[in-house]
């Protein structure tokens, strides 16, 4: 590959660039800041009129991060980090989107991302060596490498309900909402879902609507976020800090400082055990994970934290049969913990109904309602809160074709095969930022991104520095990287139960734990061998 003239070439129809970024959230920019800093040409797309990604589709109400907010950040510019300023301790999705638009206007992104242009093919060229990314607004490019930005959360899940188009009222889907926002007033209005979406926005939805029903299937964990403006002396201290917080960081497993209690939760006394819990509690978010080391290891310490947030619910709920309903009975954890605010005391509400759909799915959505064991609830607006494809839906949505014209979506028919969760055997010179394989979603995501793209970026530089243009997995190695992310999968509670993780929410999807549940540490370790390996496990043309 020849690091060119910095312009795209336009060849005919044709426009040619070294790289091809799919997508302009945080994975798409930071990727295309670092290419181009090195004198590639880049031509990132984005299905949306603007940057962010996730946090530019989600803005539902109440969205905002479970990890804090000095924690979920770029660190790769230290000027960066020290001017841009937090608000809240969880940052609301407003705030994170104004953070990806400073980004964007502070590197001068903005010029090199086509908008509102949705990638539908990528077609690989065994004889140059070079893939030809087509969109839906007719451009094709020939490119030396393509990176898939495209995101965990970003294909949208709305499940196949009878009659769904047969409603008269507006629907809308937490991961698509309106930008001009939507007022519920006076409204009855249908929650269907209780995974974290639905969880942030309900008891907001649930102070403008006239009356709410929420349709649950499963109950979800939810520990409160005690959410607070950032005391100022808070932000200085970890200002001055930043370096060392996040060199910290990067030596935990999720990447993210949850505070790990290094003990037993069976090796101290019920006492003790109560007071770290309530302790926890109080203290919110999903350090509430870390109150004991073995939760995710072993179903009996695991069954003490879970029956904790039980009793939690039967206090907060005044209807015991309701507190049942919303009681889960599955492994703490097991699903990503949810993070609240006055959600469990949502449901004392007169206008807040929770449907249990849980034996009766909902049978039929009709004109005006939806129908559940034959009853009829007559609703003006659903709220369809049902999650994700994640983590494949958004690349399989694509048509992408490597070599021999092999579609991914046959060498993934029976689940994600990837080396690293970076890279495809049989698919050169593409690369996945947080794809399958990697720990992406157990971890906070901002490093995990940077990481990749940091990776990606050395690897390009080191094939420019030889004079080669091709680069791809190994069978052998992407076997064997399949084969440890399955094995360390099994080791925790993690993989036990239905969730997106293993791809259970979509039917038919095959049932894999996606992510690589190994560690962060382990994880950068494992990349960075390779290269000091000299590239093991991939070949080089
Ligand atoms: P989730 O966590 O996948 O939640 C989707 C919810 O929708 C979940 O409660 C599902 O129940 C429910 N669902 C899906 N299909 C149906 C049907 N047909 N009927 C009833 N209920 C249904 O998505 P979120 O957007 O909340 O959160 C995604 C991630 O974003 C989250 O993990 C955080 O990391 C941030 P189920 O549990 O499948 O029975």
């Amino acid at each position: 590959m020849q690091a060119s003239d910095n312009k795209e070439a336009v060849n005919g129809a044709t426009q040619t660039v070294d790289v091809v970024v799919v997508g302009a959230g945080f994975a798409g920019m930071y990727m295309l800041h670092r290419l181009r800093g090195m004198g590639f040409t880049v031509r990132v797309f984005e299905t949306g009129s603007g940057v962010g990604g996730t946090w530019y589709w989600n803005r539902y109400p109440g969205a905002r991060c479970d990890v804090e907010s000095m924690q979920y950040s770029f660190q790769f510019s230290p000027e960066l980090q020290q001017d841009w300023e937090w608000t809240e301790r969880y940052a609301p999705q407003p705030e994170i989107l104004a953070y990806a638009n400073h980004v964007a206007d502070r590197f001068d992104l903005k010029r090199d991302i086509r908008f509102n242009t949705r990638v539908t093919a990528a077609h690989y060229d065994e004889g140059t060596a070079r893939w030809t990314v087509t969109t839906d607004q007719g451009d094709r490019v020939s490119a030396g490498f393509v990176v898939m930005a495209t995101g965990c959360l970003s294909a949208s899940n709305k499940p196949g309900i009878k009659g769904i188009d047969s409603f008269k009222g507006a629907t809308y889907h937490t991961g698509h909402w309106p930008h001009e926002g939507v007022d519920f007033s006076d409204q009855r209005v249908a929650v269907i879902g209780t995974g974290s979406s639905a969880i942030q926005s309900i008891p907001i939805v649930a102070e403008q609507a006239k009356h709410l029903y929420v349709f649950q299937r499963t109950p979800n964990y939810t520990v409160p976020a005690r959410n607070r403006p950032l005391d100022p002396e808070y932000k200085r201290a970890v200002k001055a800090d930043y370096p060392a917080m996040r060199a910290r960081a990067k030596t935990l497993p999720a990447g993210i400082d949850l505070r790990i209690n290094m003990r037993s939760a069976l090796g101290v006394s019920e006492e003790e055990r109560q007071q770290e819990f309530e302790r926890r509690w109080a203290e919110g978010g999903i350090p509430f994970m870390g109150s004991y080391i073995d939760l995710l290891l072993k179903a009996e310490a695991n069954e003490l934290a879970a029956n904790f947030v039980r009793d939690k619910i039967r206090a907060i709920v005044k209807d015991p049969k309701v507190a049942e309903l919303l009681s889960p009975k599955n492994v703490i954890g097991c699903k990503r913990l949810c993070v609240d605010t006055d959600y469990y005391a949502t449901f004392n509400r007169p206008n807040v109904t929770l449907v249990d759909v849980s034996e009766t799915p909902i049978e039929e959505i009709t004109p005006t309602g939806l129908r559940v064991a034959g009853r009829d609830y007559e609703v003006d607006a659903i709220v369809f809160a049902t999650g994700f494809d994640a983590m494949t839906g958004a690349l399989l949505r694509i048509d992408i074709r490597g070599r021999g014209g092999r579609p991914l979506k046959d060498k993934w028919a029976e689940g994600p095969r990837s080396y690293l969760g970076l890279t495809i055997a049989g698919f050169p010179n593409l690369f996945t930022i947080t794809g399958p394989g990697s720990p992406s979603v157990l971890t906070n995501m901002l490093p995990s991104i940077e990481q990749h793209v940091e990776w990606i970026a050395d690897c390009l530089a080191h094939l420019r520095a030889q004079g080669r243009r091709e680069l791809e997995a190994t069978v052998d190695a992407e076997e064997a990287w399949v084969g440890h992310v399955r094995e360390v999968a099994g080791v925790t509670l993690r993989s036990t139960c239905s969730s997106w993780y293993v791809g259970a929410n979509i039917p038919g999807k095959p049932r894999i734990f996606m992510p690589y549940i190994g560690g962060f540490p382990a994880y950068v370790q494992k990349c960075q061998d390779v290269v000091a390996n000299g590239y093991e496990g991939f070949a080089v043309a």
